[in-house]
């Protein structure tokens, strides 16, 4: 018992030297928006923080045929949502990848996106020292698409 723990330990500090000459970036809630059928486009979610200054650059997921980095703003009181080419990730700071803000945009679906789904997806981060980092992310589907391509009133908005 005890033994099988120790071994458990270094294992675990073997991960953690061999990962620190790159930017570590930890990926927290992420979640992807449930489709309707026939539905091409979704977004996912997600909060990332990297221990040194790096850039989210990329995206890849074998559920989508072309994923990029989108950020949505208003632009003369219309809510626009465009690519960007990277999305900044100082260190130490979570950076929130949410609806209505910056999001990672699955496009040219595969299929449809069902509740309880997992996506998985493989973001790609560099460094400031121009070096390129996978990182794999399983992220939870979840809600149905209605609500989200209706208008909300304004009603249940508060999560406290
Ligand atoms: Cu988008």
């Amino acid at each position: 018992m005890k033994r099988s723990l120790i071994a458990a330990v270094c294992a675990a500090g073997i991960t953690l030297l061999s990962t620190a000459a790159l930017a570590q970036v930890t990926v927290k809630d992420a979640w992807v928006r449930a489709t309707v059928a026939q539905q091409k486009a979704t977004g996912a979610f997600m909060q990332l923080q990297s221990a040194q200054d790096a850039r989210l650059v990329a995206a890849q997921s074998p559920a989508a045929g072309v994923v990029e980095v989108h950020e949505m703003a208003m632009d003369s009181g219309v809510m626009k949502m465009r690519a960007v080419p990277s999305l900044a990730l100082p260190a130490g700071k979570a950076v929130e990848l949410k609806p209505g803000g910056y999001h990672v945009m699955l496009m040219d679906l595969k299929g449809q996106v069902k509740d309880g789904d997992t996506v998985p997806m493989t973001l790609v981060v560099e460094g400031k020292d121009g070096k390129r980092q996978n990182v794999e992310v399983k992220a939870t589907v979840r809600g149905s698409a209605q609500p989200a391509m209706k208008h909300d009133h304004g009603h249940g908005q508060h999560k406290h």
